[in-house]
């Protein structure tokens, strides 16, 4: 029973889906330039000096999408990246003065979001034969983007769950 409470520890860990990337001004930066985020994710904007914002939007205008002050009285602004972004390189700049045309932009480069596709094993969104070739190649092995039921092996219930799902995601 000595490891009874580490297991309950372990069981209740909660996998975190959501990240927070962040963005640090410098001047006339913000760093990264062009920051790989996905949608949920918070873009959380910390300033170092001067006064700025962060404004989405490209060729120096506001879209609206999001726009946050960064100076001394207001040194954080976060964004949860929202799902119409999913794909998109959200581009943004700072208004104040003449910031944006001196370079004062950057980018947000926002991942797609990937659609539960149990049995496309290459990742076309389809379940087709193409699938099944794949499946037999790893036939008998690991390989985990091919373990459609996750059970460790390549195996018939795998071939199983491909035929299952056949046709369009
Ligand atoms: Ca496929
Ligand atoms: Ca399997």
């Amino acid at each position: 029973m000595k490891y009874l409470p580490f297991l309950f520890a372990a069981s209740f860990t909660v996998p975190t889906l959501a990240d927070t990337v962040v963005i640090a001004q410098n001047g006339l930066d913000y760093f990264p330039r062009e920051a790989q985020v996905e949608v949920g994710d918070t873009v959380r904007w910390e300033w170092s000096n001067g006064t700025h914002d962060v404004a989405s939007g490209a060729n120096c205008s506001e879209d609206g999408v999001f726009y946050g002050l960064l100076r001394n009285s207001s040194p954080v602004f976060e964004y949860v990246v929202e799902e119409s972004l999913a794909g998109q390189t959200v581009e943004y700049h700072c208004t104040v003065g003449s910031h944006c045309n001196f370079g004062m932009i950057a980018y947000l480069i926002v991942g797609d979001v990937s659609v539960p596709c149990p049995g496309d094993v290459n990742g076309d969104q389809a379940v087709t034969f193409a699938d099944v070739l794949e499946l037999l190649g790893a036939w008998g092995s690991n390989e985990p983007d091919k373990d459609v039921d996750g059970n460790g092996v390549v195996d018939f219930n795998d071939l199983v769950g491909t035929l299952a799902n056949w046709g369009p995601c």
